[in-house]
């Protein structure tokens, strides 16, 4: 009996180790994007015209099956692609960085298409106070400093764009209120990222006809990844997301859905 009990000890301070180890240490995580759980972004901005999108994009080498697609944009100059990120209201001091990948399917007839695929990141600087002013927030108050970062290559199949706080910004600040700094490093402490808006094509007739897909959104705060994959289902990761309906929404791996709860359960249990 003495020498059990000394192993559950053991085991219990080996438990209460790893989860030392798991709050002070960078984590990345992978949260899955669908139809049915958005997970906080909005997909897309409803102000900026009808574009068609879906989850059944191009598979990313390393994103699982589907990517979030969009396009063709139509002719409207208003219409483009746009979504935003959960993270909204951060400290800029404690952003690490941001990274996706896109694939061009189609050009943009206006001009390179490349130039159609950025990040704004839009800041409320500390310098002037926390908060925003003006009569008109879409004219002259809802930020600070606009930072822009563009894609600088079409090649085909999948590419990437990322950036971080010291990255210069692609084409100068666009500055309301206050002076801005050249990078996202710059700012005092008590500044914040408003919102991260990820396009696809710009409010201009030159996006015309472009269509494209983005997956495998990472973006880093406080030393912590999250990866968001942008997939046309959910898999089951555990029995619990089984129950309560929640076979209904989700599929195998290979596609294939679920005849009951008891199926999925199976699944998420043995993977069979
Ligand atoms: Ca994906
Ligand atoms: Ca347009
Ligand atoms: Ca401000």
């Amino acid at each position: 009996l003495l020498k059990h009990r000394r192993v559950a000890f053991g085991g219990v301070l080996g438990m209460a180790v790893l989860a030392f180890a798991a709050v002070t240490m960078a984590a990345t995580s992978t949260v899955v994007v669908t139809p049915t759980n958005n997970q906080g972004w909005i997909i897309p901005l409803p102000d900026n015209g009808p574009v068609i999108n879906g989850f059944n994009g191009p598979a990313d080498s390393d994103g699982g099956i589907g990517s979030l697609r969009f396009g063709p944009i139509a002719g409207a100059g208003n219409a483009k692609f746009e979504i935003q990120p959960p993270e909204t209201n951060k400290l800029v001091t404690d952003f690490g960085g941001l990274g996706l990948e896109y694939d061009i399917l189609a050009p943009a007839s206006g001009s390179d298409s490349e130039d159609q695929i950025y990040v704004n990141v839009y800041v409320d600087s500390a310098a002037n106070g926390i908060g925003f002013f003006g009569p008109n927030l879409m004219t002259s108050g809802f930020y600070d400093c606009r930072y822009v970062y563009v894609a600088t290559t079409n090649a085909a199949g999948w590419n990437s764009l990322s950036f971080n706080s010291a990255t210069a910004p692609s084409s100068p600040v666009a500055s309301r209120h206050s002076s801005c700094a050249a990078t996202l490093a710059g700012f005092a402490d008590a500044s914040r990222i408003e919102f991260f808006r990820i396009n696809g094509g710009d409010t201009s007739t030159s996006d015309n006809n472009l269509e494209a897909a983005f997956d495998l959104v990472g973006i880093k705060f406080n030393g912590n990844t999250k990866i968001y994959d942008f997939e046309p289902y959910a898999v089951p990761t555990n029995k619990d997301d089984c129950k309560k309906d929640g076979w209904q929404n989700l599929k195998r791996a290979d596609g294939s859905s679920f005849k009951n709860q008891g199926d999925c359960i199976q699944y998420a249990n043995t993977g069979k």
